[in-house]
């Protein structure tokens, strides 16, 4: 939590306007010197407090794949951190009041800390795997509806060849539930269905650090989160269904209708 903090006066101060804006791997994925300096400060101060972390961070990939950086863990008995310094980065470039700093702690490849700071509404969201969520400190669990029709769902255009396929699901549930939103931060759309704000959130084509404290969290306030099959989320599930678990069997129904999606 204070790393996350850290990271997210970074955010306040330079909202709206970083001085260098570059671009990753397509003109839809951008990438400023602000979100490297966040993901500096948690580095800093997360192996400060424990020298044993390692880390998967989106601006500090470590090398290999996210099973090589877990069997190295596994090996080391190390803590591996989960980082995502700033959580809706096109937000951040434009000044839209919807970026998270995502923190989440995995040990001998379980995920046991999420954290989630909202730094434009000072929001803090915190949980321990078997042992419950909060917000602010007050403890938080999941919205009880039970129906897809009455659900207000979230989920997001990804960067790459699934944005089709997502635009393709938001049109079809627009028709079945009661409303659809996109923030722009898959990390921002898990703290809420965590907190009960919303009843589901879905994306295909998402990374190990926009999911992995949200997981944390989704589970630790009751909720369910699944790869878009339904088979459980792990460190290298992509396409990922999150729900309050009422409506999370029928989400997945209809996630599939006509475009069977490969398993993450
Ligand atoms: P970001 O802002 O950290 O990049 C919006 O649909 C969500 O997709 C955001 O959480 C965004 O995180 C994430 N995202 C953006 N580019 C991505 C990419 N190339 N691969 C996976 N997720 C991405
Ligand atoms: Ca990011």
């Amino acid at each position: 939590m204070e790393a996350a903090r850290v990271a997210g006066d970074l955010i306040r101060r330079y909202i709206g306007r970083p001085e260098q804006t570059l671009i990753k791997s397509s003109p839809h994925d951008l990438v400023t010197e602000v979100d490297k300096a966040c993901q500096d400060v948690i580095m800093d101060i997360l192996s400060q407090m424990y020298p044993e972390s390692a880390f998967l961070g989106e601006e500090a990939v470590a090398p290999g794949s996210v099973a090589a950086t877990l069997a190295a863990q596994e090996a080391d008995r190390r803590f591996l951190w989960v980082v995502d310094p700033i959580d809706g980065t096109l937000n951040f470039i434009r000044g839209l009041p919807a970026c998270t700093v995502s923190i989440g702690l995995v040990v001998l490849g379980e995920p046991v800390v999420g954290v989630i700071y909202d730094p434009l509404r000072d929001e803090m969201f915190a949980g321990i795997t078997g042992q419950g969520a909060a917000l602010n400190g007050a403890p938080m669990r999941v919205s009880d509806v039970d129906d897809l029709s009455s659900a207000l769902l979230a989920s997001g255009l990804p960067t790459g060849d699934y944005r089709g396929k997502n635009a393709e699901q938001i049109r079809r549930f627009g028709y079945q539930v009661r409303n659809v939103r996109a923030f722009g931060s898959a990390a921002m759309h898990l703290a809420y269905v965590a907190a009960g704000r919303l009843d589901g959130f879905w994306e295909n084509d998402l990374n190990a650090w926009d999911l992995l404290a949200g997981a944390v969290l989704v589970k630790a306030a009751g909720g369910e989160i699944t790869d878009a099959l339904g088979a459980p989320y792990t460190l290298e599930t992509r396409h990922v269904a999150a729900t309050n678990g009422r409506i999370h069997s029928e989400l997945l129904r209809d996630l599939d209708v006509d475009h069977p999606l490969q398993s993450s």
